[in-house]
């Protein structure tokens, strides 16, 4: 079955069976003040508004049973896997490793590192580790994706222009096709935000797709994937 979500610059055409929900890294880290987002000195509030879209396309995603993968950029507690560039990266007082609110920033296994309760995932959901930004560097995303004969990604997560915009174009390049969820991506610029759901699109689609997730979740309803209660996705007043 095919479904055509409307998108810039054209429908996105996906197969439920061959496409993969992506979340990347909705950390408290990054969402939740006293984690690194806030150590590089950003308004962390400026993401919260991705939390709840995404929880309705994360439902649609089980509920029609498309694969689900979350990642989590962060460290082995030894700091092993860290480069020592990214280490010493802004001149941090608390960085990467150091002991903040949350336990040691960016580290795995510490509160910090793991998924807002919101999002949490579930049994059958892979969560794959990252040290990178992009999703592809130094994991076995791509093995996974292959294995479950995978050729689309919807991408979802934080931040825009930094981890969601480098795994776009290390699938791009792949040969994934990527449909980026507007209101499910965030940034703590707004203006880069824009301008890299843009650079997505612009160019025929350069490195894929952008819509908003009630055009993608309207079109599975549409289908008959989703029975209409269970996504709301109309604002009842
Ligand atoms: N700082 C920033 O915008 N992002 C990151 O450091 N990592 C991710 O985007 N996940």
């Amino acid at each position: 079955m095919t479904v055509s979500v409307p998108a810039d610059p054209y429908d996105f055409e996906l197969d439920p069976e061959t496409t993969a929900l992506v979340i990347i890294d909705m950390q408290r880290d990054f969402l939740e003040p006293g984690g690194f987002g806030s150590m590089l000195g950003n308004d962390v509030s400026l993401l919260a508004s991705t939390i709840e879209p995404l929880q309705q396309v994360l439902a649609a995603a089980r509920a029609i049973g498309m694969p689900v993968i979350h990642t989590r950029e962060g460290h082995r507690a030894d700091l092993a896997d860290a480069p020592p560039a990214k280490l010493a990266r802004g001149r941090l007082s608390c960085g990467i490793g150091d002991p903040g609110p949350f336990g040691r920033v960016l580290v795995r296994g510490e509160h910090g590192h793991d998924i807002v309760d919101e999002l949490a995932p579930i049994d059958g959901e892979p969560i794959l580790d990252k040290p990178g930004k992009g999703a592809f560097y130094a994991t076995d995303l791509e093995l996974l994706l292959r294995n479950r004969a995978v050729r689309r990604l919807i991408v979802t997560g934080v931040t825009t222009e930094v981890c969601v915009h480098t795994t776009v174009r290390e699938a791009n390049d792949r040969g994934f096709e990527c449909l980026v969820l507007s209101d499910c991506v965030g940034s703590y610029f707004p203006e880069f935000h824009q301008v890299g759901l843009q650079m997505i699109a612009a160019q025929g689609g350069i490195f894929g797709w952008v819509a908003p997730s009630s055009q993608l979740l309207a079109r599975l309803e549409a289908a008959g994937l989703l029975a209409a209660a269970s996504t709301s996705t109309t604002t009842i007043i």
